[in-house]
């Protein structure tokens, strides 16, 4: 691993400016990251260099160069200006994982709009949230998700621009406007917008405890951190081929999904296709992939197909691997090492921290089970959960905090500074999840702070699926938790109090999961309902929701009365 360094060297000597160096970042005072992902890589001579192995659900098969998405990205941004589109304002992104997304997400960027990326499969209820929330200006989508936006368009105000990126031949509604990058003149020379350090570029949308799902805002110098984690934790090089699992609907879609390798110049690799073991393999035998980030729960997923079928294929490429998202077992990791030849490196981060913070980092020792250690320029600890003191005694279980000053930490929650300072605590920044710390340094995740649902590597809000489920005409009382789950870590069980005149029934089942499903997700849907009388609650009336967390993971909650003011 000599090209990374080893890790306590670099830990040691680090600081952000070794990375901004690389990168010559705000040479000529140009801190777009539109330009660092494209214009600067063909500036130094690699313009003819594959960014995109694109291959869709078909198998059908494109390849975009570094200058290809230059110019593509100068195209949107020239189409958003010339429709009206001001900087600063939002700019929704939603559709399937297609060319059009990774390519629109610069044009955005270029143009000083900030990119709002929606996972696809939002149905109106979660989109209509966020959109509303974000005040969004114009969202570009497709065909198939159009409809979603036409029944929300008369709530929407402020929602002004709506462009099918694949209209075709089929007609549109209203003011929709058709873009298809493919037909229309190529912009060799766009004007970047001239974003500073602090410029707002990307807001992903995140769920909490309480509330709507909140906007993480991240600014322009995100890529200085997004860059150099890229370069030394899934250790890319100019040789390899790299994919990225995730949707950039969630922040590992867009930090390592498009900012990270296409700021380092390297080839990423996308398949538009859920999980199928069988079609992953081969799209990794087919394009040859180097570099895999992936997580947990694909690899659970791999692991009971079992290694017979990882053997009808050619994975000799395959270099190195890293996850992300969830707790990685031992258990997985120690099976990628008899399937792959090669363990599963795990990376600990969040949307707010907008790259990795802790981590198995090249070359370091694996103690399977464990996240690793800081990233270099991380300083990361545990804190007492009343004195949001360090815990110095190796083992002993706290909140995982982070002193605030790397480049891609969020700077606030869109409308809702509040929440964002609550988030911080004796110049601390609580990430929300505990974890112990060993003799060595090495972070042990332990659990979320809260009662947030990590279901298959993605976070769902309680409140949100709450919300959705009292729309429900049955519905009287709902809570929804997480329930333990072999594959997916956490899946949403919903207890429900119906209304009078309503009786439990295996159809009024089904029917209310189908109705969270189309209002907010499949993620959001409850796979389990338990229809009770009443619900838990605290003498002020709140529902107890983390007893029944604690009945679903048979966990002894203790004392009742401890939960009475949460
Ligand atoms: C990147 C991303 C963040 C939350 C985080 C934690 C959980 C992420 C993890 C992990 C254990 C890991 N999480 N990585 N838990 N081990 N390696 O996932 O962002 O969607 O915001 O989720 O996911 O609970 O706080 P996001």
């Amino acid at each position: 691993m000599s090209h990374i360094g080893s890790y306590d060297e670099r830990y040691k000597n680090f600081n952000w400016t070794i990375a901004e160096k690389e990168l010559d970042y705000g040479n000529n005072s140009i801190y777009n990251i539109g330009y660092y992902c494209s214009d600067r890589i063909c500036e130094k001579g690699l313009g003819n260099r594959r960014a995109l192995i694109w291959q869709g659900f078909t198998g059908e098969v494109r390849t975009f160069t570094y200058n290809d998405i230059r110019i593509y990205s100068n195209c949107f941004a020239t189409f958003l200006k010339e429709v009206g589109v001001r900087a600063q304002e939002r700019v929704c992104i939603f559709m399937d994982r297609i060319p059009e997304l990774y390519i629109s997400f610069l044009g955005i960027l270029k143009m000083g709009c900030i990119a709002q990326p929606l996972f696809s499969a939002f149905g109106e209820e979660a989109l209509l949230t966020r959109l509303d929330d974000a005040k969004t200006r114009a969202i570009l989508t497709t065909k198939k998700h159009i409809h979603k936006i036409r029944r929300l368009r008369a709530q929407l105000p402020e929602l002004t621009k709506v462009i099918v990126v694949d209209a075709g031949d089929k007609p549109l509604e209203n003011d929709e406007i058709a873009f298809d990058m493919d037909n229309v003149p190529n912009v060799d020379h766009f004007d970047i917008f001239k974003a500073n350090r602090d410029v707002p570029s990307v807001l992903h949308y995140t769920s909490g405890t309480t509330g709507k799902p909140k906007g993480a805002l991240h600014v322009h110098s995100s890529i200085i951190a997004q860059y150099i984690t890229t370069k030394w934790v899934l250790d890319l090089t100019a040789d390899d081929i790299y994919w990225c699992t995730a949707d950039p609907g969630w922040v590992t879609g867009t930090s390592y999904g498009i900012i990270g390798p296409w700021s380092n110049g390297i080839t990423q690799a996308v398949y538009d296709i859920g999980f199928n073991a069988q079609k992953w393999y081969a799209f990794i035998e087919k394009h040859k992939i180097t570099v895999w980030y992936s997580a947990p729960t694909a690899i659970r997923l791999l692991m009971k197909e079992g290694t017979e079928l990882v053997q009808k294929f050619d994975l000799s490429s395959l270099r190195h691997l890293i996850s992300v998202g969830e707790p990685l077992n031992a258990e997985a990791v120690l099976w990628s090492e008899q399937a792959f030849g090669k363990p599963f490196h795990d990376s600990y981060w969040q949307t707010e921290t907008g790259s990795i913070v802790i981590t198995n980092y090249p070359g370091m020792k694996i103690k399977p089970g464990s996240m690793g250690k800081p990233f270099p320029g991380i300083i990361a600890t545990v804190l007492d959960q009343q004195t949001f003191e360090p815990i110095r005694k190796p083992g002993s279980v706290g909140l995982i905090a982070l002193k605030p000053g790397w480049p891609s930490m969020f700077r606030t929650y869109w409308n809702n500074k509040e929440i964002y300072d609550s988030k911080f605590k004796n110049d601390w920044y609580i990430c929300g999840d505990r974890s112990s710390i060993d003799d060595e340094g090495y972070f042990w995740f332990v659990g979320r702070d809260d009662d947030v649902i990590n279901t298959a590597g993605h976070l769902v809000g309680p409140f949100e699926i709450e919300s959705a489920l009292l729309e429900h005409e049955a519905v009287a009382e709902s809570a929804a938790v997480g329930k333990p789950d072999p594959i997916n870590l956490e899946v949403v069980k919903a207890f429900i109090a119906l209304k009078p005149g309503y009786e439990p029934s295996d159809d009024l089942m089904i029917n209310i999961m189908n109705f969270v499903r189309k209002k907010l997700s499949p993620l959001a849907m409850p796979q389990e309902i338990e229809f009770v009388d009443s619900l838990p609650k605290t003498r002020s009336g709140k529902i107890m929701r983390r007893l029944l967390r604690a009945q679903e993971w048979g966990e002894d909650i203790g004392d009742t009365s401890t939960l009475e003011n949460d």
